[in-house]
């Protein structure tokens, strides 16, 4: 890859690192179609567990990359709906969707569809001198990646219209008050947490992946609609080895060696 790292590590995590640190991690068409890629190799192999994604250098993401080709155009009018059907849509779908927990280190601004990226993670974890911006009002754009999915149900409405309409900083520390994201944490044990709690996520019984398709559907679900789901996620999980396995540690008084399945 030319735009991205993707190296899978020990105990079943996958990293992810955005790598155009000069440009803040600004994503292109290049690196969106990396991106797939590595995606794609998330979900396909089942030796990864759980995924860890961050940038390199001092932003998160800076959101579309504003000098892109593909975004200046020659005087044609642009379709920028095609960019988010190609690229941002998937994108965020894959990370909500992926039956694998996905970690955010947040290691410095992430910007437009860089913050709604992050927010589309399972957990996210910021580094203190981090913040997010709807940056998509400063240049006349409308907030996307998810982002008008996802913050409002994180923050409520009257905060996401705030920072959707004016485009001002969040500091890290305040979105994690508000709870935005998971945790903040100091700079410098950014990446050695993150990794630690991917390392713990990534040895989760099969029923994480359940849970964590429960909590997705909850978002839309009537009560009587997510009772319902519940029950057949159960059935799912009481059938899998790892329940076996935990019940059997229990007894045991051992802890429980799932392998996700
Ligand atoms: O297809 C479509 O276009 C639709 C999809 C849209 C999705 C979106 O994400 S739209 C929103 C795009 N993002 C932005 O509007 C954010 C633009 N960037 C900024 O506002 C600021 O750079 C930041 C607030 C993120 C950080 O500010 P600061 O002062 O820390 O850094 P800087 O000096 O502005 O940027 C450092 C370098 O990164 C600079 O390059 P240089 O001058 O050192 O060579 C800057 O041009 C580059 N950079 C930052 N953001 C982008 C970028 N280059 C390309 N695209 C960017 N988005």
């Amino acid at each position: 890859f030319q735009h991205i790292l993707f190296s899978i590590c020990d105990s079943g995590v996958a990293l992810l690192c955005l790598n155009r640190p000069a440009q803040l991690n600004s994503l292109n068409e290049a690196m969106h179609l990396e991106l797939q890629q590595a995606l794609a190799e998330v979900i396909a192999n089942p030796a990864i567990r759980a995924l860890l994604l961050t940038g390199e250098g001092r932003g998160f993401c800076a959101g579309q990359d504003l000098f892109d080709g593909s975004v200046i155009g020659s005087g044609e009018p642009l379709d920028l709906g095609q960019t988010i059907e190609r690229f941002y849509n998937p994108l965020v779908s894959a990370l909500r969707d992926l039956p694998k927990p996905v970690v955010c280190a947040v290691n410095g601004v992430a910007a437009g569809a860089g913050a709604n990226i992050a927010l589309a993670c399972d957990l996210v974890v910021a580094a203190r001198s981090a913040y997010f911006v709807q940056a998509f009002c400063k240049i006349g754009l409308v907030p996307d990646a998810g982002g008008t999915f996802f913050l409002p149900r994180l923050i409520g409405t009257a905060r996401a219209k705030a920072l959707m309409l004016l485009g001002d900083k969040l500091p890290a520390e305040q979105a994690e008050q508000w709870g935005l994201i998971w945790r903040v944490v100091d700079d410098e044990l950014l990446r050695e947490e993150a990794l630690m709690l991917a390392r713990k996520l990534a040895k989760a019984p099969y029923s994480l992946a359940l849970t964590k398709q429960a909590l997705n559907q909850s978002a839309t679900n009537s009560f009587n609609e997510q009772v319902a789901l519940e029950r057949d996620l159960q059935r799912k999980a009481g059938q899998s080895e790892d329940f076996k396995e935990g019940i059997r540690a229990f007894m045991q008084k051992r802890e429980p060696k799932f392998n996700g399945r």
